[in-house]
């Protein structure tokens, strides 16, 4: 028996991330110079002890799949629980895609009850941060309720794309809209909840059966449990928390990673961030490289300047080039006397000598892989502003 499973919802297509997600499952998406998304849920769930861990992983699995493997880099390579990747199935007394993410979980009872939890820890794969579970379990526990659901203020030009929530003094919520059009608060549900397995499991089994329920927590889950009055709670997450849904979210989480007060930080010995390990040589600055205000990863080579950005592995900036507020992904090379500015390049995308593409501050960042850039560079000759 285990006290607490944790199921991890990998399987979204990420539609908003654009070209980021063509290939690649959202939690697969490289990040801050050495990982993937989902590496800050997985960290978080070794760091809190949770050691039974189920992923959900759907739409593009390949790379995600690869990139977990047997959990080693996480401490989830264990005989007895350890990571398990779920994904959905057909038997003969049915199975099937999984058509939201309760029903995700739904379709899983079956690896769920074979460790008879008290308690499920639900997640996504596609969140930025560093949290300890243990403290969202013990508030569950104290308050004997049903479910728990972090919760975050966020800005109010934002609120309608969450979960959007409203508690007594007591933190017990009364009320929550799922990504309403005119929001009653800003303090909004992270997607990360705690539930006691028996009383879930009977609205799973009771929402399957739903025809018109489209099995997601937010939109059918939640409002039931809410109207029949069972014991919800929010507990107030306090620290870095970032859905990186959107090409600007994704952009300003990997920013954040440089901002000095270091709200967002790597360097936390106490909450480290674990990934797959690439054997590298150390990175080359070169004598003309001016490097500033960045995250570089082994085995770059750079001979341009580099400013506010994030390198990961491989990359190569030429003479003269300048990269600024960008994010380069693995083996990206930059001819020289090239400009980019609030770009993010992705994988292996070879940037020809003189291009220039500069996007403003008004606009998202542009997402640049090597069939787009040689559209751009037809149309405008290199010269993108
Ligand atoms: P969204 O982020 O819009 O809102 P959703 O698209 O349902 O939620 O994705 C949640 C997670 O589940 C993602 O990690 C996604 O990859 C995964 N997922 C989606 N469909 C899946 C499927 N069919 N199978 C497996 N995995 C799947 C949710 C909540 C809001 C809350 C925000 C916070 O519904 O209330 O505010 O998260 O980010
Ligand atoms: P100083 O205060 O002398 O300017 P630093 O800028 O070197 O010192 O670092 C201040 C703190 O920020 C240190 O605790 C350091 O470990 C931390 N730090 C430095 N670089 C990073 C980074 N890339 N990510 C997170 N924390 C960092």
């Amino acid at each position: 028996m285990k006290e607490c499973v944790g199921m991890l919802l990998a399987g979204g297509e990420g539609k908003r991330l654009g070209a980021l997600t063509k290939n690649l499952a959202k939690p697969a998406v490289p990040f801050g110079g050495k990982y993937r998304i989902i590496d800050f849920t997985l960290s978080n769930c070794t760091n809190s002890g949770i050691h039974t861990l189920g992923v959900m992983t759907q739409y593009s699995p390949l790379e995600l799949n690869t990139h977990i493997g047997n959990g080693k880099p996480w401490d989830l390579d264990r005989e007895n629980d350890g990571v398990s990747i779920l994904s959905p199935y057909t038997a003969k007394n049915g199975g099937n895609w999984y058509s939201g993410t309760a029903d995700a979980i739904y379709q899983n009872i079956h690896y769920i009850d074979q460790y008879n939890p008290e308690y499920i820890l639900v997640i996504s794969g596609d969140h930025i941060y560093q949290m300890d579970y243990t403290k969202l379990l013990d508030q569950h526990k104290q308050t004997k309720a049903d479910a728990t659901i972090s919760v975050i203020p966020v800005a109010w030009d934002e609120a309608s794309r969450f979960g959007i929530l409203n508690t007594t003094d007591d933190l017990r919520i009364y009320e929550f809209d799922e990504k309403p059009k005119k929001p009653k608060s800003n303090l909004a549900s992270m997607g990360i909840y705690i539930f006691t397995w028996t009383a879930l499991k009977s609205y799973l089994i009771e929402d399957a059966a739903l025809s018109f329920s489209t099995h997601d927590f937010g939109k059918d889950i939640i409002p039931a449990m809410l109207g029949d009055d069972l014991r919800l709670f929010a507990y107030r997450f306090e620290g870095y928390w970032k859905d990186v849904g959107t090409v600007q979210s994704y952009w300003e989480a990997n920013m954040d990673l440089l901002d000095e007060d270091w709200s967002l930080s790597l360097n936390d010995h106490n909450w480290r961030i674990y990934s797959n390990e690439s054997n590298l040589p150390p990175q080359y600055l070169g004598e003309t490289a001016v490097v500033k205000h960045s995250l570089i990863n082994s085995g770059c080579w750079v001979s341009g300047t580099v400013e506010s950005s994030v390198l990961f592995e491989n990359v190569v900036i030429q003479r003269g080039s300048i990269i600024n507020q960008s994010i380069l992904h693995p083996g990206v090379k930059v001819g020289s006397n090239s400009v980019l500015e609030r770009v993010i390049v992705m994988e292996n995308t070879e940037i020809p000598a003189g291009t220039h593409i500069k996007v403003d501050l008004a606009k998202e960042p542009l997402v640049i892989d090597q069939e787009k850039l040689n559209q751009m560079v037809l149309l405008t000759g290199g010269e993108v502003g």
